[in-house]
């Protein structure tokens, strides 16, 4: 194409990952299993066909953790990037990136949540990798949780629906920004904190086979304003710290509605309300927006707050949105037909393509959806997660040809130019990922997202070793020139 895009010269550009989904070693130096390492590896015979892998029960859980069934779990091996962390901060340096956004593991800090001093060991592993991004120049951004709350929370306290969790997280956070203010800038409290609905169903509630979806609901808002109770606490407390920034983290997605019939029309206005705008208003104004309390109302949700709660969520608002960005999707009153295998339940629109996975890939959503929240909020915007699931292999040359992600990057990277143009005020990148990682969502290392590909297969089988895809040097090179 060779297109030169504009980017202001002290943009960040970076990588994303998260630990339950690139460190391993999880039984060393005292960490413990979070609820993301009880979550096993289902091979499916239909790749497309999703629904085996969110049938866990609570039984199911306490028997991972002796792995009664022999069954495998991958985010407990990660790519071992506890051990690698050199050679791939140093490949991530190579690539040209500025900022390296990283997520601590709260189980290696307070392996049970409730200890009363932090596990040194785990201390000092994060002083190491923070050190070695010092060296190589590069800018930290850490996500204090990432969907790993430590197992014994749930057991315990029943997870985040127990106000005593919001002191808990409160005394882990603080630790964090104690020990390392002077390396991190940027901290988000929370990863994707709109997918709380989601993540309910894998450990913070147990199993919710058993309960309404009405239960469900009033389970998982109860749940998600202690979060930002907790979220808001740190925030407080952060102030003290000039050098730092606290941003809030939400997947979005941008959404159409499937056609102009104003009763989709409107349908979308109201989905968009409560999946996305309802989680940056509370977190940019520190205030339950007027629709969510219709809604709560119809769908007999009631929060329970303690005194104090608004004060502390009014006066703690964040400095900066972050938000995740794979795909867009339709909505209509009626159903929607879904794109296979997604477990998002995405509608499908005709205009675009999607993934193997079932993501439609659709750049100018990207765009879109930067001048939305950029007029709704006139805060600092940065995108910190973007990027394509694909099946790949190394070929003979050792390398993997993947002309589709660098279409699928420069196509996202002229779209965040062109919604700078537009006025955005849009101060950074980082992609997901900058190195194979194990997934998220399905669990496996086959979804690869890397400029950097990782010899290990969905079981942990392999060398571990790293090669670069032909999208490293593209990247690479794009840093230099800023050409697509
Ligand atoms: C986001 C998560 C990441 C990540 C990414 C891709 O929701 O914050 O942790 O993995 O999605 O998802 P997946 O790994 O399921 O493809």
């Amino acid at each position: 194409m060779n297109k030169k895009l504009e980017f202001p010269n002290d943009f960040l550009w970076g990588g994303a990952t998260a630990a339950t989904q690139i460190e391993g070693a999880y039984n060393v130096d005292g960490k413990s299993l979070s609820v993301m390492e009880m979550i096993p590896f289902i091979e499916l015979k239909d790749r497309k066909d999703l629904s085996q892998t969110r049938k866990l029960t609570t039984q199911d859980l306490i028997d991972s953790i002796e792995n009664k069934k022999g069954l495998h779990y991958p985010k407990r091996y990660g790519i071992d990037f506890y051990h690698r962390y050199k050679e791939d901060i140093a490949l991530f340096k190579e690539a040209g990136m500025k900022i390296f956004r990283m997520s601590v593991a709260w189980t290696r800090i307070f392996p049970n949540g409730d200890e009363a001093e932090p596990n040194k060991r785990g201390l000092e592993f994060y002083r190491s990798v923070f050190e070695e991004c010092k060296k190589q120049g590069l800018e930290v951004m850490v996500t204090i949780n990432h969907f790993d709350m430590p197992f014994s929370i749930t057991q315990n306290y029943g997870g985040w629906k127990n106000r005593k969790v919001i002191d808990m997280y409160f005394k882990y956070a603080k630790t964090l920004i104690d020990e390392f203010h002077e390396y991190v800038k940027y901290w988000l409290p929370f990863n994707e904190i709109n997918l709380g609905v989601l993540f309910s169903a894998m450990g913070l509630e147990g199993s919710t086979e058993d309960k309404s979806l009405a239960e469900r609901l009033a389970g998982t808002y109860q749940d998600l304003h202690n979060q930002l109770v907790a979220q808001a606490k740190f925030i407080e407390y952060a102030k003290k710290f000039n050098n730092t920034k606290v941003g809030c983290m939400v997947a979005d997605a941008t959404t159409y509605a499937l056609d102009c019939n104003p009763i989709n029309v409107l349908e979308n206005q109201q989905k968009e309300q409560m999946k996305k705008f309802f989680y940056y208003d509370v977190m940019t104004t520190g205030e339950y927006p007027s629709y969510s309390k219709r809604y709560f109302k119809e769908n007999g949700i009631s929060i329970v707050k303690e005194n104090g709660d608004d004060e502390i969520l009014k006066n703690n608002t964040v400095e900066f949105i972050s938000f995740s960005y794979y795909m867009s999707s339709t909505i209509a009153k009626e159903e929607v037909e879904l794109t296979e295998g997604n477990l998002m339940k995405m509608g499908k629109n005709p205009f675009l393509v999607a993934t193997e996975w079932g993501w439609q890939i659709d750049p100018l959503g990207l765009r879109y959806c930067l001048n939305q929240l950029w007029d709704r909020y006139h805060l600092p915007l940065f995108i910190s997660e973007n990027g394509m699931g694909v099946l790949e292999t190394l070929n003979e040359k050792n390398t993997v040809e993947d002309d589709y992600r660098i279409e699928y990057l420069g196509k996202h990277f002229e779209q965040m130019s062109e919604a700078i143009k537009d006025g955005v005020n849009l101060f950074g990148y980082t992609m997901w990922t900058p190195i194979d990682v194990v997934s998220a969502g399905s669990n496996e290392m086959s979804k690869r997202y890397g400029l950097i590909y990782v010899d290990y297969d969905d079981y942990h089988k392999g060398t571990g070793n790293r090669f670069k895809k032909k999208s490293f040097y593209w990247f690479q090179n794009f840093m230099k020139t800023k050409e697509i």
